[in-house]
């Protein structure tokens, strides 16, 4: 089977937070001989989150890439964080991978936790497997979590293989569907063929039966057969997996402890055999089939080595030397880990390093040409916001320097400066996001940055007329200095913005200088007394008075500014607050905690409706102060599994 494919093969790892993603990893790398020994997450040893923060917080926070040779076919496995604060790493990874493996929690309680994921598989039909780890579990089922996870998946997922369990329900190993071959399974052991257990014989007849059928869905032959009680060759099951899996037509499911080392070659070999080859994959995306090219997925800044470019090569082979995009290819590396090995070129398939690749961006497509556009996922838009500060003012432009790096190797991180409050703004998924993210700038540039929660950028307004009357006058020496003027100031609806104008006649205020008293009253407005900005205000300039020599426009304007400050305590001023439209998207089933999270954040309810698209998920929609939003996000996932997400807008302003 694998004669027929040509060039190195790229399975990502992706799935929930903490569904034993590193530690699959670790399995297979040591499985494959690739490493010695196989480490652990918990106890800080495992090849995989080897930067300073995953291991403090013993949780992945970047990709984890390998390249390796598995029975003489080449590999890369891409082990992603679960964080869904992380989710943009593991949408790029998924984009260069053949075949992605969901790695999940036994529970069907958490099935929904694998939405984003599923979804973004299913909408852009990528092959893509089931895995349920944690078998060992005691309470871990694979026929509930089967049908959950059944329930919020698009494609029709087809149980391989079926649990074996002595009288205490203690699981003991599995049948594999295909093979019809029992295996009893120890931890850390291989696993070891076994005689089919009687008592659960017809349990397995059935569960082939169900997998046949779900194959006979998208094969007539088979339909044929099984109709005709006409037994299928093994063969003949084996080419329906390959060809259902490789155009996403079903969803393999396999189960395990990665912990215990159960099910991981199981897992192993059904990639060898059913993922399609890199051609396939550039077929499916529809990239180019001839020349060099390669794809960015991953961008990271490594001390003293710079830039790295991670890349998946599409076609072609690539070399130090070669010019894709306008640079020059330099330190084609191989990755294994943290490690890279200097290996100077690459052919079709593989995953590798470039270094300081200057103009190189996640998502790109590289050529000789330098023309090639190809499809890559949006960051998501950022929920959670801090200001950040440095210690001294002189190093602010060293943090403009890392925070551009910053979000180069993470787009899902933005970094603003808002001109409004003065505040340099780093916006992201949420707390968790952006906390790795600063502890890494610290360490990449030695500052110490100070964090708060944003300024909310507040609005004032009026809500009674007055006619105010202002002359500016100074004697100094030769030119003096003269303006007067009237002015009428009214309150306008919410949102009308600034209007000015005049109803001077026989030119009291000369025309000339009627542009410098809005610019005036303008200028006033903008700053505000209270040091943010006065809107909704009508301003007619009805009246004044000028001087041939001692006008000007600089006294017009200073007339106009001192009749608006006078003016403004008479006008029964207010503070207005900026209100955000909400979008709230949770599994159903925590709705009514989101409605409560919203109102208990002064916040009106809009209403709610299911998720688009989104089977068994639903959306809030809500108005809530901006003021109220802070750490909204932080709160959203915890009454949801983690998962919950929001988009928010400017939707309009209230007293406050
Ligand atoms: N019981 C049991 N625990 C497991 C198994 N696999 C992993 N774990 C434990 O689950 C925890 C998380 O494992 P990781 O491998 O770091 O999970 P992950 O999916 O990579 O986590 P993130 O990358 O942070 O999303 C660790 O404490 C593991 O020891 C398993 O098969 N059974
Ligand atoms: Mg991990």
């Amino acid at each position: 089977m694998t004669d027929q494919i040509k060039g190195a093969r790229v399975a990502a790892l992706v799935g929930p937070y903490s569904s034993g993603k590193t530690t699959l990893f670790e399995d297979i790398l040591f499985t494959a001989g690739a490493i010695p020994r196989r480490g652990t997450v918990k106890d800080g040893t495992s090849l995989g989150d080897s930067a300073p923060e995953a291991r403090a917080r013993t949780m992945s926070t970047d990709l984890n890439i390998a390249a390796f040779d598995y029975l003489g076919d080449d590999w890369t496995v891409i082990d992603c964080p679960g964080s869904v604060e992380l989710i943009h790493d593991a949408q790029c990874a998924m984009m260069v991978a053949d075949v992605v493996v969901v790695v999940c929690d036994p529970k069907p309680e958490r099935a929904v936790t694998l939405s984003p994921i599923l979804r973004f598989l299913d909408d852009r039909n990528i092959p893509h497997i089931l895995y349920i780890n944690k078998m060992d579990q005691e309470d871990a089922s694979v026929r509930a979590t089967f049908e959950a996870l059944q329930a919020i998946s698009s494609r029709p997922l087809l149980l391989r293989e079926i649990p074996i369990r002595d009288a205490e329900g203690q699981l003991t190993g599995m049948i594999d569907l295909v093979s019809e071959r029992a295996f009893r399974w120890e931890p850390h052991k291989k696993s070891e063929i076994i005689s089919m257990p009687k008592e659960i014989a017809d349990l397995e007849e059935d569960a082939r039966t169900t997998m046949l059928e779900s194959l006979a869905d998208f094969d007539d032959t088979l339909m044929e057969e099984l109709l005709e009680d006409v037994a299928p060759s093994t063969g003949e099951v084996y080419e329906n997996l390959v060809r259902d899996l490789r155009k996403d037509l079903i969803v393999p499911v396999f189960f395990g402890s990665a912990e215990n080392e159960n099910g991981v070659t199981r897992l192993m070999k059904a990639l060898r055999h059913d993922t399609p080859s890199p051609a396939e994959t550039v077929a499916r995306l529809g990239l180019p089939k001839t020349g060099k090219a390669a794809q960015v997925f991953s961008t990271g800044y490594a001390g003293k080595a710079g830039k790295q470019s991670y890349v998946r090569i599409w076609s072609g082979e690539i070399a130090d030397g070669d010019v894709l995009n306008g640079d020059r290819v330099a330190n084609v590396a191989q990755p294994l880990g943290a490690k890279t090995t200097l290996i100077g070129k690459a052919g079709t398939g593989a995953v590798v390093s470039l270094g300081r690749m200057a103009g190189a961006k996640t998502g790109d497509l590289l050529t000789e040409a330098g023309d090639a556009k190809a499809d890559w996922p949006a960051p998501p838009a950022p929920m959670y916001a801090l200001a950040l500060s440095t210690e001294h003012h002189a190093d602010e432009v060293r943090l403009s320097a890392a925070l551009a790096r910053l979000s180069e190797a993470d787009p899902s991180i933005k970094t603003t400066h808002n001109p409004e409050t003065g505040e340099l703004l780093l916006e992201g998924q949420g707390a968790i996001q952006l906390q790795i993210a600063l502890k890494e700038l610290e360490a990449d540039t030695g500052l110490k940055l100070s964090q708060e929660a944003p300024t909310v950028p507040f609005r004032g307004t009026i809500t009674k007329a007055t006619t105010q009357k202002a002359r500016h006058k100074k004697q100094s020496g030769g030119h003096g200095e003269f303006a007067d003027v009237e002015i009428e100031i009214k309150p306008m609806q919410r949102g009308a913005g600034f209007v000015f104008d005049d109803r001077i006649v026989g030119g009291a205020v000369p025309k000339q200088y009627i542009p410098a008293v809005e610019k005036g009253v303008r200028a006033f407005l903008d700053k505000g007394p209270e040091g943010f900005p006065i809107v909704d205000v009508a301003v007619t300039l009805v009246d004044g008075g000028h001087h041939n020599v001692d006008s000007s426009d600089m006294a017009f304007q200073k007339a106009a500014a001192k009749a608006m400050t006078d003016a403004l305590p008479k006008c029964a001023p207010i503070k207005l607050e900026p209100v955000q439209k909400v979008t709230l998207s949770v599994p159903a089933e925590y709705t009514p905690k989101v409605q409560r999270i919203a109102t208990g954040r002064r916040g009106q309810l809009l209403g709610f409706d299911t998720k688009p698209g989104w089977p068994g998920w639903d959306e809030v929609v809500a108005l809530i102060p901006a003021a109220e939003m802070g750490d909204i996000v932080t709160e959203l996932r915890s009454v949801s599994l983690g998962v919950g997400t929001m988009v928010s807008e400017f939707d309009h302003l209230q007293k406050a």
